[in-house]
């Protein structure tokens, strides 16, 4: 009787083990994957500088919990006219992904001239949140725009005279003498410590 006790006690002791082992490997595990990158139909992304290695995904590796992780690409202008680059995600699942998923970007040039090329680096980080995420996808969208909201005074470089541009304007809003739309780089109505971080983001693209 005591010896199966003991096993039933041991059986459990295991099975609980095996429990926390698993919870362990999927709140605080490291993660995994790529994402996709959808590129329009003027730029070109490439894996290579000379640009002959075109691709349509990303390979992070393998994340661990508070790291990050820094990922080169080659974006091409394929039109016949300067254009901007423009960058976003799309398609998060889960969509809670996003509170310890940061993805940010940095492009050599604001503005890409025709048949020219930019170094962009594709970074993300890993925050040791306590969200359950086991496994997730997200997409990188790059896009040509035609201007960039952090290039303020639109001359294709981010540099200290959007800097200023900004910082002039700051906390005004529109009606107020100091109110300079293109100075609110976020588009929130104000311009304010925001938008400067924002043009600071891709400062010395240019
Ligand atoms: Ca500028
Ligand atoms: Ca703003």
């Amino acid at each position: 009787m005591d010896k199966r006790k003991t096993v039933i006690y041991a059986f459990v002791l295991l099975l609980s083990v095996l429990l926390v082992l698993l919870q362990v490997t999927i709140l605080r595990g490291p993660i995994p994957y790529a994402t996709a990158l959808l590129a329009d139909g003027v730029l070109g992304v490439y894996k290579d500088k000379a640009c002959t290695q075109k691709t349509t995904s990303i390979s992070w590796g393998v994340l661990e919990p508070n790291q990050t992780k820094t990922v080169t690409v080659y974006v091409k202008n394929e039109g016949a006219t300067p254009t901007y680059l423009y960058i976003t995600t799309s398609s998060w699942n889960p969509t809670n992904a996003t509170t310890i998923l940061k993805f940010s970007w940095k492009s050599d040039t604001a503005r890409i001239d025709a048949s020219e090329t930019t170094k962009v680096t594709l970074t993300l980080y890993l925050s040791p949140g306590k969200t359950k995420i086991s496994n997730f996808s997200f997409n990188v969208v790059v896009e040509s725009a035609q201007s960039v909201p952090w290039d303020a005074n639109q001359d294709g470089r981010v540099n200290i005279l959007d800097v200023i541009l900004v910082q002039n304007a700051q906390g005004s809003t529109p009606g107020t003498p100091d109110w300079d739309a293109r100075a609110d780089t976020n588009s929130d109505g104000r311009v304010s410590i925001l938008d400067l971080i924002l043009v600071t983001q891709h400062l010395e693209e240019e």
